[in-house]
């Protein structure tokens, strides 16, 4: 297959005032596409071309550098769109909120554990929520990887790169990790990926 970009799946302007029109504007019309168009040139030729993401993002993964850079990033940025929706944070669903008190103790304390992962991330990557051997664990990596390299899979993600809060936060990663849970989550599409890793 070959990667294409999708289309947000809201306005630019429509997760304002926690994530500027700006930033979505370099973010997903730039970096995001550079990704899908990079990944396709690095895909040619290669033995994945006619794989299914997934399986190139786990394929190349430690075996080519530049491909795996691309396609991983191209993986996290499709559901990233998705984490998020205007009106987001607020009521979790109810599978989603037992699978969290059963991996943490508490809601909040899945909270704090997640955001911890993307503060204490060190330089650019991602914090994660993913099902690891049937329960949910807060993970962080580096650069374009995720927990589908890890032996885990992601229900939630956020990206840590600077271009993904610098215009709006600047420095200030931790304030963006809050505005990201309180006010951005799309828990409803965190539940569909819990309810395909857990069947
Ligand atoms: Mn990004």
């Amino acid at each position: 297959m070959s990667f294409t970009l999708p289309d947000l799946p809201y306005a630019h302007d429509a997760l304002q005032p926690f994530m500027s029109r700006e930033t979505l504007e370099y973010h997903h019309d730039k970096h995001h596409l550079a990704y899908v168009n990079n990944g396709n040139n690095l895909l040619k030729g290669t033995e994945w071309e006619g794989k299914s993401l997934e399986e190139i993002v786990k394929g190349s993964f430690g075996k080519n550098a530049g491909l795996f850079n691309n396609a991983g990033q191209h993986y996290n940025h499709l559901h990233f769109w998705k984490w998020m929706k205007p009106n987001g944070g607020g009521k979790i669903p109810g599978a989603v909120e037992k699978a969290l008190v059963d991996g943490f103790g508490s809601v909040e304390k899945a909270k704090e554990d997640f955001i911890a992962a993307g503060t204490t991330q060190f330089g650019s990557g991602w914090g994660w929520l993913a099902v690891k051997d049937g329960k949910v664990v807060a993970m962080k990596t580096p650069n374009g990887e995720s927990p589908l390299v890890h032996g885990a899979t992601p229900i939630l993600g956020v990206d840590v790169w600077e271009h993904s809060y610098y215009i709006d936060y600047r420095n200030r990663r931790p304030d963006y990790l809050k505005a990201f849970v309180e006010s951005m989550v799309n828990w409803d599409y965190v539940a569909e990926l819990y309810a395909a890793a857990t069947k």
